[in-house]
């Protein structure tokens, strides 16, 4: 039986470009999805962990009763080495993290001993009976505290509690440029968790038949864990498989080595048997990791119309206890640094940023990493600058946006924009809120008493940056080439292997598509396969929103390599020349002769002596490398704005309008593309209204549950409306850029403007430390008549005016 050729058009039609609706969808809505925690085994036993109390104390000793010998253990019975987060940044500091700790703890949550049993209820009832004796130090619950020590550090061995010290200068001396508008800005993010539907999952077993540890573990980069692993456990890599099933989202927070899955791929190793651990949501809250926490004090220097001229800033982030490997704290101040000027042409910028260690869970990358908390910092100055001069927020934006005609585009901190018109994405996303209409709308009183905002935020989000930035930023483990295995199987069908991992990117279909856009393959019969060390090539996996970009364009590449091989078969059995056959709609044509890839699969494995004598003996499979011809990121870009109405009774923020306007460049598939946005817009919204991991003094943490940790949820996030430009990238295959992140960076920003345009019009001090909770809005409104009179009490502290110096530290 013959395949029908498909139509040319038919083929196009699931291309790039295509809304080819989600394969993976299918299992996932019936229930079918394959995570960890679905997994059974005969004789697996589950793990319990028990975790310190205190934030920072030395262990005395750690009493395990007799009879929980063999069940339960500490760091003393691990044969194995600590996960240290090594950089190259000058400066830095390494911690080593034990899997559980060694000597003393330095959170609360962090993992002092683990038993095991066959269940989890059991294991945890096992893990109380263990007693420690503590002896308290003095606890750094914040960055400030941290900095001021006087001895017992978070790490001993170390100078000071600082991980790292960045410095970026360029061309900076404010004197000189003799500004007329000078603009102080103090603001602040708050710690907050990722929280993903599913914790840490990990699961491990020993394969005697392959005499091999296989490690199942919800990760989004198993080929690395493969690698950390074998390390720390000193196993050569051929005797470890990692295999990432489905994995119910990740968001950055299972990118790196987890203390976790080195536990219990030590307890594997050492029992050949199978363990498992999952973290419930109570460990995710307290002791799983923290994120966002950053601080920024900005000096903006401009003229009267409003174009920046120089930016002055040092920004404070609380690293936590531990560096992560392999991407360590470094990455959150390198990304800080580089990217706080935005998407914006000005020449004169310093930048000094302290990384600093406390008594608080280690800092995980979280989508977006460092550049929410940028976009809120330059956007919210961005805003003072417009009200300082006396002009919209989108005229002094507009002013000192990159140009098209810019393009490529280095900045200020040596960022490669590679295209892309900026302004032109503030305009649409203008018209589609329609700001003159809410202008006008906020000059009449609402019927219902609340008070109108509009806020806008335009951003870049780096994607897919290669071997030099991360080689800059001084990681032990620098992404290269990314390798996809792409195969004909022998009815013609495809099979593509790749070592990035999909957990809700949608790339199961999207690969698919770039499968089907050059070998015209129905996407219906292309397998891809990822997520196991065992199947597929190495890539160092998904963050960063780089696998479309890397492992997207090495799928293009392996297919682009078959096409000629696909040809020459095809053209030998339809006997023409292959210079007079072409490849199309999954076959090959000689004029309105066919002959089918099931066929030519055919006579490759199954009916050789139709081959043609000269035929290509890599045959129908081949792996191809591939990375950017620049490798400096593909820069995608947006301007997201918003309309909220704040309630002064209540100081409750609705919103009522919202749109995005992106450039990712070419889409593979815009539905894919907009469900990311859509994602990311929602936990961009968490970060701005509703998430916090608030500690006391003690490093104890206050939200430890969902009552007290406040996510959005369906009704929260607002009909968001996007448009999308497609500018291609120069460097990338298809002109494809990443943007998996990209929602998530603007919404802070967006928000905190659109209500500080509420609060500009009260003349009530502006607010500026995430998250926007009703009681720190209340506390603002609750001030405006009082802050009013101040301003104009008050003169101006320096020579340049000054204002608007709110420092709301609720
Ligand atoms: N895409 C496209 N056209 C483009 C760019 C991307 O069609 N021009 C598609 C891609 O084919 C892919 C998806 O959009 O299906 C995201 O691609 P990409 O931007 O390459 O990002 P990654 O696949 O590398 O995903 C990582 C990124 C990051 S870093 C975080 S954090 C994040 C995010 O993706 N975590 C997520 N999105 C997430 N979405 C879900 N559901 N769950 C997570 O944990
Ligand atoms: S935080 Mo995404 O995994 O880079």
């Amino acid at each position: 039986m013959q395949d029908k050729p498909q139509a040319p058009d038919g083929a196009k039609s699931q291309g790039v470009g295509a809304r080819v609706p989600r394969k993976e969808d299918a299992r996932h809505l019936m229930g079918k999805g394959q995570f960890v925690g679905d997994m059974s085994m005969p004789g697996l036993c589950e793990v319990a962990f028990l975790r310190s109390p205190l934030a920072h104390a030395r262990i005395g000793g750690i009493r395990i009763p007799e009879s929980l010998n063999g069940r339960a253990f500490t760091r003393e019975h691990m044969q194995v080495l600590d996960i240290v987060a090594d950089s190259t940044l000058p400066t830095y500091q390494r911690s080593a993290q034990p899997p559980l700790a060694r000597g003393k703890v330095r959170f609360v949550g962090e993992p002092v001993a683990m038993a095991f049993a066959p269940t989890r209820a059991e294991a945890e009832d096992l893990v109380e009976e263990i007693g420690v004796d503590y002896d308290e130090l003095p606890v750094y619950a914040t960055a400030e505290a941290a900095l001021a020590a006087q001895g017992d550090l978070v790490h001993e061995e170390w100078r000071d509690n600082l991980f790292v010290t960045l410095k970026a200068e360029r061309n900076f001396d404010p004197e000189s440029l003799d500004a007329p508008v000078v603009v102080r800005r103090r603001v602040e993010l708050a710690r907050q968790c990722m929280v993903p539907m599913e914790g840490k999952a990990v699961l491990a077993y020993w394969d005697h038949r392959e005499d091999q540890l296989v490690v199942v573990s919800a990760t989004q980069v198993p080929h690395m864990i493969r690698t950390g692993l074998a390390q720390c456990l000193e196993l050569d890599q051929a005797k470890v498989r990692v295999i990432s099933p489905d994995v119910g989202g990740a968001f950055g927070y299972k990118c790196v080595m987890q203390q976790e899955e080195l536990c219990v791929a030590w307890l594997a190793k050492t029992y050949k048997r199978p363990f498992r651990y999952l973290e419930d949501r109570r460990e995710h809250l307290i002791a799983g990791a923290n994120t966002r926490e950053h601080n920024y004090e900005m000096t903006a220097y401009a003229d009267r119309d409003g174009r920046l001229l120089a930016l002055d800033a040092h920004i404070v982030i609380d690293g936590g206890a531990y560096s992560v490997w392999p991407f360590t704290i470094g990455l959150e101040p390198g990304q800080a640094t580089g990217n706080l000027p935005g998407p914006y042409d000005f020449q004169s910028y310093r930048c000094l940023t302290q990384c600093v260690a406390t008594n608080k869970p280690g800092f995980v990358p979280y989508r977006g990493v460092a550049r929410t908390g940028v976009c809120f910092a330059i956007e919210l100055m961005m805003d003072a600058i417009a009200h300082e001069v006396g002009r919209e927020p989108w005229e002094v934006r507009m002013l000192n946006l990159v140009k098209p005609e810019q393009m490529p585009y280095v900045n200020v901190a040596n960022k490669h924009f590679d295209s892309g018109d900026y302004p032109a994405s503030l305009r649409r996303a203008l018209e589609m809120i329609d700001a003159s209409a809410v202008r006008q709308r906020q000059a009449r009183a609402e019927a219902d008493g609340r008070l109108i905002g509009l806020g806008v935020a335009t951003y870049t989000e780096q994607s897919a940056h290669g071997t030099s930035v991360f080689a800059a930023w001084g990681t032990p483990v620098i992404p290269g080439y990314d390798q996809a295995a792409v195969k004909v199987t022998p009815d013609g069908g495809l099979e593509v292997r790749v070592g990035v991992h999909s957990h809700g990117q949608g790339m199961e279909t999207t690969f698919a598509q770039i499968a089907n856009e050059i070998l015209g393959t129905d996407v219906a019969r292309v397998k891809v396969m990822h997520g196991d060390t065992g199947q597929t090539p190495f890539s160092t996996g998904t963050y960063a929103s780089r696998s479309l970009v890397m492992s997207g364009g090495a799928v293009s590449q392996a297919c682009k390599r078959l096409a000629p091989r696909i040809v020459h078969i095809g053209a030998h059995m339809l006997s023409v020349e292959a210079s007079a056959a072409e490849l199309r709609g999954g076959a090959v044509w000689a004029g309105d002769r066919s002959v089918s890839l099931r066929e030519i699969a055919d006579a490759w494995y199954i009916n050789p002596h139709k081959l043609p004598p000269d035929a290509d003996i890599g045959g129908l499979e081949t792996t191809v490398g591939y990375k950017p011809k620049v490798d400096t990121g593909s820069f995608t870009y947006a301007s997201h704005a918003a309309v909220v109405a704040v309630d002064p009774g209540t100081g409750a923020v609705e919103i009522l309008d919202y749109v995005a306007v992106e450039d990712c460049g070419t889409m593979i598939n815009p539905m894919v593309v907009e469900g990311q946005t859509f994602g990311g817009i929602a936990q961009g919204l968490g970060t701005a209204l509703y998430e916090e991991t608030p500690y006391d003094e003690n490093g104890q943490p206050l939200a430890s549950t969902f009552a007290d940790y406040v996510m959005p949820g369906a009704t929260e996030v607002p009909n968001i409306r996007i448009d999308h430009f497609e500018t291609p990238s120069p460097h990338t295959e298809f002109g494809a850029k990443g943007m998996g992140e990209g929602g998530a960076i603007a919404p802070p920003a967006v928000i905190y403007n659109a209500v500080n345009d509420v609060l500009r019009r009260l003349h009530a001090p502006l607010v500026q430390r995430t998250p926007l909770t009703p009681r720190r809005l209340m506390h603002a409104l609750a001030q405006a008549g009082m802050a009013q009179a101040e301003s104009q009490a008050k003169p101006a502290p320096t020579p340049a005016p000054v204002r608007e110096l709110a420092e709301d530290r609720l």
